[in-house]
C-alpha cells in the first residue's frame, strides 16, 4: 500500500492534487503538509521544509512511500527574497531526495516549470533540450533542481519524476506569486468587478493549461512503468498559448460588458524571458501524454465555476 506525503500541498496546486490521490489511495493514505494550518483538512500535518528532521520523522513515523514535492516559493514572490528562495527550493529538494536515497521512500515527483526559459531559449516550439539560462531565482533554483533529480536517479538510483508545468488555470484555489497568475485573476475579476487590470501586457504570449490536464498529466506520468520514464531531469509539457488580449476576447464573448486595461509591472521582464510555445513531444512519446482542455474549454469551465463560487460577491 503507498502512503503520500505531498509537501506545499495547499497551494493552487497541490489542494487539488491531494483530491486526486486520495480518490486513488484514499485520505487515510495521502497527507497534506504545509506551513500554514489548514485546519479544515482530514489528514494535515504542519511542516516548513527546511525543518528536515520534522520531514523525516514524518517519513518513518507514517511509513510514507511517495512525496510529490511541491513546497516552493514563485517566480514573481521569489524575487523579494532570492536568497530565501533559494534555500526553499533547493534544500527543500535535497532533503527529499536525500530519503529516497537512504531508502526511506520509494518514488518522488518534482514539479519544473516554463520559468526555467531565458533570454537564450528558443520562444517558439521550445524543444526539450536546449539553452536554458532562467533569470529569475526560481527558475534557476528549478533548472539546478532537474539537474540534481537526474544526479540521484543515475548516481542512485532514485526513482524521481518531473515535468515542466506551464502556467496553470484553476477555480478552486488562488495562485499566489506566480508570473502566470494574471490567467486566473482576470476571471475572478471579470465576474466579481467586470473589469480587470492585467500586470501583463496585451501581447504577451505565455503557455498555460487547465488544472484537470496538469493533474492528469502528474498521475499518468508517476503510474507508467519506469522504463518508459527515460528523462530524468524533467519532461516538457504543454497544452495551450494564449496571450492576456486573446483570453479576454473569450471572456468577453461570453460577458459581453467585460472590458480590460493594461499595466505592466516588473513581472513583464519576466514573462518576456519565457517562451511562447512548447515541444513536448518526448512526453507525448514516452508516457502518453495528451491535453484535452483548449481555450474555449478553460473560458467555460471557469467561468460556470466561479460564478457558482462568487455568487455572494456577485
Ligand atoms: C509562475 O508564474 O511562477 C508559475 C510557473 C510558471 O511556474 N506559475
Amino acid at each position: 500500500m503507498e502512503k503520500i506525503l505531498v509537501t506545499g500541498g495547499a497551494g493552487q496546486l497541490g489542494s487539488e492534487l491531494i483530491l486526486a490521490l486520495r480518490l486513488k489511495y484514499g485520505t487515510e493514505n495521502v497527507i497534506l503538509s504545509d506551513i500554514k494550518e489548514s485546519n479544515n483538512d482530514p489528514n494535515f500535518m504542519m511542516l516548513d521544509i527546511l525543518n528536515k528532521v520534522r520531514l523525516r520523522e514524518i517519513v518513518e513515523d507514517h511509513g510514507i512511500t511517495q512525496i510529490y514535492h511541491l513546497a516552493a516559493i514563485l517566480s514573481a514572490s521569489g524575487e523579494w527574497d532570492p536568497k530565501k528562495t533559494w534555500n526553499v527550493n533547493m534544500n527543500g529538494l535535497i532533503s527529499v531526495l536525500n530519503l529516497a536515497k537512504d531508502g526511506l521512500i520509494k518514488k518522488i515527483f518534482f514539479p519544473s516549470t516554463i520559468a526555467i526559459h531565458g533570454q537564450y531559449t528558443p520562444k517558439q516550439n521550445t524543444p526539450q533540450f536546449t539553452d536554458f539560462s532562467p533569470s529569475t531565482v526560481y527558475g534557476i533554483s528549478k533548472i539546478s533542481g532537474e539537474l540534481w533529480c537526474n544526479y540521484y536517479h543515475n548516481r542512485y538510483g532514485v526513482d524521481v519524476r518531473s515535468v515542466r508545468y506551464p502556467g496553470i488555470i484553476s477555480w478552486k484555489t488562488k495562485p499566489h506569486g506566480g508570473t502566470t497568475d494574471y490567467a486566473v485573476e482576470i476571471f475572478y475579476d471579470a465576474i466579481e468587478k467586470g473589469s480587470y487590470e492585467c500586470f501583463l501586457s496585451a501581447e504577451t504570449k505565455l503557455p498555460m493549461m487547465y488544472i484537470d490536464d496538469a493533474i492528469r498529466a502528474t498521475l499518468e506520468l508517476m503510474e507508467n512503468p519506469a522504463e518508459n520514464i527515460k528523462i530524468r531531469t524533467s519532461y516538457n509539457l504543454a497544452a495551450v498559448s494564449f496571450t492576456p488580449a486573446e483570453i479576454a476576447k473569450k471572456i468577453q464573448e461570453r460577458l459581453p460588458k467585460f472590458s480590460i486595461q493594461y499595466k505592466p509591472d516588473f513581472r513583464q521582464e519576466i514573462a518576456n524571458s519565457w517562451s511562447q510555445s512548447i515541444d513536448d513531444s518526448l512526453a507525448r512519446t514516452d508516457w502518453g501524454w495528451n491535453h484535452n482542455f483548449d481555450l474555449d474549454d478553460i473560458t467555460d469551465t471557469m467561468i460556470s465555476n466561479l460564478k457558482i463560487k462568487l455568487q455572494d460577491n456577485v
